[in-house]
C-alpha cells in the first residue's frame, strides 16, 4: 500500500482551481457555487457524519432528489472514509426496505416528504441516524451540519478500502450490491481524463440523475478531477441544455437524451459550435441517432460501454490512438476499444477465447473492477473466472481493428432510457397478484426510451383482470421506469421442448408495439 492517502477526495481536491473563489456549479435554477461552497460545505457534512462515532465502512444510504446539496453529501461521505449507497429516486417501500435491509446502513438521508415510512425502515434495520435533505435544502442534514466546522482533516484511506456501494438488479433473485473501492473509482476518473482529454476551460453540462455510475462517477469525477465548473441540470429539460450549450465544452447523455435534444429544433450546429466533446453511454445509441446528430450539429458523439461494478471499460476515441495505428475514428454502432489498464477478452461457454471477429461473452480485468458483491460470496464465485476475469453478462465482437460492438447479453435485461429493468423482478410481481396463472415481460424497441417492457400475462380461467389493472397494480409497487409500458392478456406462453418460455417469440410479436 502507498504511505499517501488514497482517499478519492485528495485527488478530486487537490484538482480544485488555485482561486476557491470562481464558480463551481450553476444550476437550472439560477444558484451559483463557488470551489470554496463545495469545499466548506463537504466539510461540514463531513464533521457531522464523523461526530456520529461511526465503525469503519459504516454505509451512508441516499435516496433525495438532485440538488448539488446531495452531490456535496457523496463528496462528505468521501471525506468521511465512509461508504455511499445512492439509491433511485423512484425507487417505492418495498424496494428501499430491501436495500436498507441489505445494506444496513448506519446512516440514511432522504427527502422530507418520505421521513415517515424511510425512518421506520432504516432504525428497523439499525441505522443509528436518518437525516432529510430536500431540493430546496431544506431539512435536517444541512440543519445540523451548520453546527459543525467547515474545515476538516481527511480520513486516511486505502485504494482498496469502499468508496461506495451501487446496487444492480439481479436476473433471478435478489438485487446485488456492487463494491467499489477509492481505488477504482479514481483510476477510472483518471483513465477518462486523460483518454477525453479533458482541458483547460472546459465545462460540463451536467443532465444525468446522480443515483447512478453515469451522473455521478462519470460526470462529476471528470469535471472535478479537471477543476471544471458544471451546469447543472436538476432535471433534463432539452430546451435548457440547448439553451447552455454556447457555454459548454462536454455533454454526456444516455441515447434518450440525444433522441429527445434532436427533437428540439433549436438544436443546430450554430448551437454546439463551442462544444469539443458529446459522449453517449449507459445503453445501445442507435445508428440513426448517431447520423442524424451528425447532420444536424456537425460533431461525432463518442460512445462508450460500462457497467456498474467496473464503471468505464470501453470508449471510442476521443483523438488518434497510438495502441491502434492513430485512428480517431469514433464509430457508430460501436463501443470503441478497451481503456487503457482495462483488459478485455471475448470468450466461448468454456472461457476459451475466440478467433477475432467471432461473437463471443465479454470478460474484463483492469484497476477498475470492483470488488465484489455485497455479502454475496456464492455470486461472486460465479461473477468471475477461476483466473480473475470478470463476467459481464454481455455479448460483443471485436472487428480486425480492434473496436467492440456490444451485439447482445446473455443477461435477461431490459434497458429503458438508460435504466435498466431485470424481467424475472416484474414477472415475479405480476405472478403475486390475484387471478395471474403465469407472465412474461420483454423489451421491445421504443422510439423515445430505446426499449420498454411489455408484459403478457396468462390469466387464471373466470379471473376478471384488465391489463390496466395489472400495471396499476405494478405502479404502486415498483419503481414508475420498471413498469412495462404495454400488458397484454395472453392464453398461453410459447415454450420450447426444454418448457422455457420463448421470450424470442413474444419479442418478435410484439416488436412494433411502439413503432411509429
Ligand atoms: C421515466 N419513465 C421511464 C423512464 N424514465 N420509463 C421507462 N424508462 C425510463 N428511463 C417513466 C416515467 O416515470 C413516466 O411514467 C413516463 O415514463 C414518462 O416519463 P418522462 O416524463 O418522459 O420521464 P423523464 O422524467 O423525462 O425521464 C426520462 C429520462 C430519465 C430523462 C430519460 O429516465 C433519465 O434521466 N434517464 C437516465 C438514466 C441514467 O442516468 N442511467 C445511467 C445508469 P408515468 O407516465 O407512469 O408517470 S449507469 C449505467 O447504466 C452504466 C454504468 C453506464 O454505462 O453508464
Ligand atoms: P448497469 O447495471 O446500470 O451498470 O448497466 C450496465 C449494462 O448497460 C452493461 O452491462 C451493458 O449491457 C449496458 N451498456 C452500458 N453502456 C452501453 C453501451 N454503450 N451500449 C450498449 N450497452 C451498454
Amino acid at each position: 500500500m502507498s504511505t499517501s492517502n488514497q482517499n478519492l477526495y485528495a485527488a478530486l481536491r487537490a484538482a480544485f482551481p488555485a482561486d476557491l473563489d470562481t464558480w463551481a456549479v450553476e444550476t437550472d435554477q439560477g444558484l451559483v457555487y463557488t470551489w470554496r461552497d463545495l469545499d466548506r460545505a463537504s466539510a461540514m457534512v463531513a464533521n457531522l457524519l464523523q461526530s456520529l462515532g461511526l465503525p469503519e465502512g459504516a454505509r451512508v444510504a441516499a435516496q433525495v432528489d438532485k440538488s448539488v446539496e446531495a452531490m456535496v453529501l457523496y463528496l462528505a461521505t468521501l471525506r468521511a472514509g465512509l461508504v455511499f449507497l445512492p439509491l433511485n429516486t423512484a425507487y417505492q417501500k418495498a424496494e428501499i426496505g430491501y436495500f436498507i435491509a441489505d445494506a444496513e446502513p448506519a446512516v440514511v438521508v432522504c427527502t422530507p416528504a418520505h421521513f415517515g415510512w424511510v425512518s421506520k425502515i432504516a432504525f428497523k434495520a439499525g441505522a443509528q441516524a436518518v437525516f432529510t435533505l430536500g431540493d430546496d435544502r431544506s431539512g435536517s442534514l444541512l440543519e445540523r451540519a451548520a453546527h459543525h466546522s467547515d474545515v476538516q482533516t481527511l480520513v486516511p484511506c486505502a485504494a482498496d478500502d469502499l468508496a461506495a456501494i451501487l446496487y444492480t438488479s439481479g436476473t433471478t433473485g435478489r438485487s446485488k450490491g456492487a463494491m467499489l473501492s477509492h481505488g477504482n473509482l479514481l483510476s477510472n476518473a483518471q483513465v477518462l481524463h486523460a483518454y477525453w482529454g479533458w482541458q483547460s476551460g472546459d465545462v460540463l453540462i451536467h443532465a444525468l440523475p446522480i443515483f447512478h455510475v453515469h451522473g455521478l462517477f462519470v460526470a462529476i469525477h471528470a469535471a472535478l478531477l479537471n477543476g471544471s465548473p458544471m451546469l447543472w441540470c436538476v432535471q433534463f429539460e432539452p430546451s435548457q441544455v440547448i439553451a447552455w450549450l454556447p457555454r459548454a465544452t462536454v455533454f454526456m447523455g444516455v441515447p434518450t437524451l440525444y433522441v429527445r435534444l434532436l427533437a428540439d429544433p433549436r438544436l443546430d450546429a450554430e448551437a454546439a459550435r463551442h462544444m469539443r466533446l458529446f459522449v453517449s453511454g449507459s445503453a445501445p445509441l442507435l445508428i440513426d441517432t448517431f447520423r442524424a446528430w451528425q447532420a444536424r450539429t456537425g460533431q461525432t458523439i463518442l460512445e462508450r460501454y460500462g457497467m456498474s461494478e467496473t464503471t468505464m471499460l470501453t470508449s471510442n476515441p476521443y483523438r488518434a490512438d497510438a495502441r491502434h495505428g492513430g485512428q480517431a475514428e469514433r464509430r457508430g454502432g460501436t463501443v470503441g476499444f478497451p481503456l487503457p489498464g482495462v483488459s478485455l477478452r471475448l470468450v466461448d461457454d468454456r472461457d476459451h477465447p475466440v478467433a477475432t471477429g467471432t461473437v463471443g461473452h465479454i470478460q474484463v480485468r483492469g484497476p477498475n473492477v470492483f470488488q465484489g458483491y455485497w455479502r454475496m460470496p456464492e455470486k461472486n464465485r460465479e461473477a468471475f473466472t477461476a483466473d480473475g476475469w470478470f463476467r459481464t453478462g454481455d455479448v460483443g465482437q471485436q472487428d480486425g481493428r480492434g473496436y467492440l460492438s456490444i451485439v447482445g447479453r446473455n443477461k435477461d435485461l431490459i434497458i429503458s432510457g438508460g435504466y435498466n429493468v431485470y424481467p424475472a423482478e416484474i414477472e415475479s410481481v405480476i405472478n403475486e397478484l390475484p387471478g395471474v396463472v403465469e407472465s412474461a415481460v420483454v423489451g421491445v424497441p421504443h422510439p423515445d426510451f430505446g426499449e420498454v417492457g411489455v408484459a403478457l400475462v396468462v390469466a387464471r380461467p373466470g379471473a376478471a383482470m384488465v391489463p390496466e389493472a395489472v400495471l396499476a397494480a405494478l405502479k404502486a409497487s415498483l419503481a414508475n421506469y420498471k413498469v412495462p409500458k404495454r400488458c397484454v392478456l395472453v392464453p398461453d406462453l410459447p415454450r420450447n421442448a426444454m418448457g422455457k418460455v420463448q421470450k424470442n417469440l413474444l419479442r418478435d410479436t410484439y416488436r412494433d408495439s411502439f413503432a411509429g
